[in-house]
């Protein structure tokens, strides 16, 4: 019997932005997921302490425009609640200053948790020029409120666009 190919409503599926299976993640650790550590799933260990920090994920593809929101799964150690902002520089066309999307996460949880993050829930610094031109995924501890947590370890795994929320 013929292969399917995944062509059709399989070529709107979702899309990767990260996974440590696939390769490392500046400023993490790869390790084996905390939770199962012989299931074969690695993932990225950040724990950023006390400073200002962000990890970054550069995506190959700018253009996000067909898509409806990103996907996060996330453990958090067992600390207070704290918060961790989420950033998508988007500069217009010669843009001299940073323009992005921004969205502060409460991490009221422990554990493993996936956010998903509309768009439509993203406000805005200056003036980014669009879903269509990101060209960073910033994850930091600080910002707007947020204060670093010096005890906070995460773990990111399954970064995603998706391109449906709530499908
Ligand atoms: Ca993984």
């Amino acid at each position: 019997m013929a292969a399917v190919l995944g062509i059709g409503p399989a070529a709107f599926a979702d899309k990767v932005l990260f996974d440590a299976e696939q390769n490392p993640l500046p400023n993490t650790k790869t390790r084996p997921d905390p939770e199962d550590t012989t299931a074969g799933n690695n993932v990225a260990l950040w724990a950023p302490g006390a400073k200002p920090r962000d990890v970054q994920i550069i995506p190959v593809d700018p253009d996000w425009s067909r898509f409806t929101g990103i996907s996060i799964r996330i453990h958090v150690n067992d600390v207070e609640p704290t918060e961790l902002m989420v950033l998508c520089d988007s500069n217009p066309e010669g843009a001299t200053d940073l323009n992005y999307y921004l969205k502060k996460i409460p991490i009221d949880w422990k554990g493993w948790k996936t956010i998903v993050i509309p768009f439509e829930e993203f406000t805005k610094a200056r003036s980014p020029a669009g879903w269509n031109r990101i060209t960073c995924l910033k994850i930091q501890n600080y910002g707007w409120g947020c204060e670093p947590n010096p005890a906070a370890e995460y773990d990111f795994d399954d970064v995603k666009l998706v391109e449906a929320v709530g499908k």
